[in-house]
């Protein structure tokens, strides 16, 4: 199947086992309710809705290693499955989340469907702990881990993650707006020698230049496919007040704006994660406003641009 830039295959995952606070798993209705599919229809994409994927409620699902292990392991499998599914029939994927350990699933699934995808992750956290530097037990700040291949001798077995292939090199991430990380992170990042400007290099280089060697960190000749997580978290808490871990002096709406209307303009995104939406975290103004600030990185990730969009076949209305 041939990748067609025009068709969408949009993914709701109300999913929130990967961490501890209620409500995340309410992101995908929020943003349906806050019209994001019309919106994408208007600007001129075929919408594939796959729904909302639904999770069996696992009754008895004691810790492991990590909190909520089956329900984790099973729910990213779904994921996978169906992200496979819509890249394969060679639509862009869009997946709402949910907590971010659906992106094992997203990140899986997309690696199946095609060949030599690259990863650009959009976050306040590197969210690639191990099971083991983990200190909360939360799988939303480790999903990385498990796809990373150079990681898999420090992976335990873990009940219902072992149909999990790692798909992706340290070569092939580059993270964006880092600023709250752990110290087994840092090592990782550091010994594995992954791409990674935090806001510390936003503030000192500007957020064009970051994002120029971003991309040309992992897509040096502009050939590879590439996944876009954006974890609204990435965001201050200012704009996007209602997520479960938020960090201050997080990216400007103009910096993450900029990061999503000029990977947009590169034509090479084939699937975008937008997670850790909490819809009942803050008061009305702060959900409203969360969920408006997701509703619109959504849009400029799909071509939306700030100095305005225009079909080349415009005609300007002649009075009669
Ligand atoms: B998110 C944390 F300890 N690092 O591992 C952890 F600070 O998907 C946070 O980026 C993880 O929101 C945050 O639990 C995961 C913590
Ligand atoms: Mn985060
Ligand atoms: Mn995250
Ligand atoms: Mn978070």
């Amino acid at each position: 199947t041939k990748y067609s830039s025009k068709d969408i295959g949009f993914l709701g995952v109300p999913f929130a086992a990967g961490q501890s606070r209620g409500g995340v798993e309410h992101g995908p209705a929020a943003l349906r309710d806050a019209g994001i599919v019309q919106k994408l229809g208007y600007m001129g994409f075929n919408v594939h809705d796959y729904g909302d994927l639904k999770f069996d409620h696992i009754f008895h699902d004691p810790p492991d290693i990590v909190k909520n292990p089956r329900s984790v392991g099973q729910g990213a499998y779904q994921v996978s499955e169906a992200v496979k599914d819509i890249i394969s029939a060679g639509h862009c994927g869009l997946t709402i989340g949910g907590d971010h350990s659906l992106s094992i699933g997203t990140v899986h699934g997309h690696c199946q469907a095609e060949e030599n995808v690259c990863l650009i992750w959009v976050d306040a956290h590197a969210d690639i702990n191990t099971p083991l530097t983990s200190a909360t037990g939360n799988v939303h700040g480790m999903c990385l881990s498990f796809v990373v291949h150079e990681l898999q001798e420090y992976i335990p077995d873990i009940v219902d993650f072992d149909w999990i292939q790692p798909c992706i090199s340290a070569k092939d991430i580059a993270y964006i707006g880092l600023r709250d990380l752990d110290p087994g992170e840092r090592h990782i990042i550091e010994k594995l020698g992954i791409s990674c400007y935090t806001t510390h290099e936003i503030d000192h280089f500007g957020i064009e230049y970051v994002l120029k060697k971003s991309i040309e960190a992992v897509n040096p000749n502009m050939d590879r496919p590439m996944h876009l997580s954006y974890d609204i978290d990435s965001l201050d808490p200012a704009i996007s007040p209602s997520t479960g871990t938020p960090v201050p002096g997080g990216l400007t709406i103009r910096e993450g704006m900029y990061i999503a209307e000029e990977l947009a303009q590169t034509g090479l995104l084939h699937h975008i994660d937008l997670v850790e939406v909490n819809p009942l975290i803050g008061t009305k103004r702060d959900q409203n406003l969360t969920i408006f600030t997701a509703s619109e990185i959504i849009q400029a990730c799909f071509g939306k641009r700030r100095r305005g969009n225009v079909d080349p076949n415009y005609k300007l209305p002649i009075p009669e």
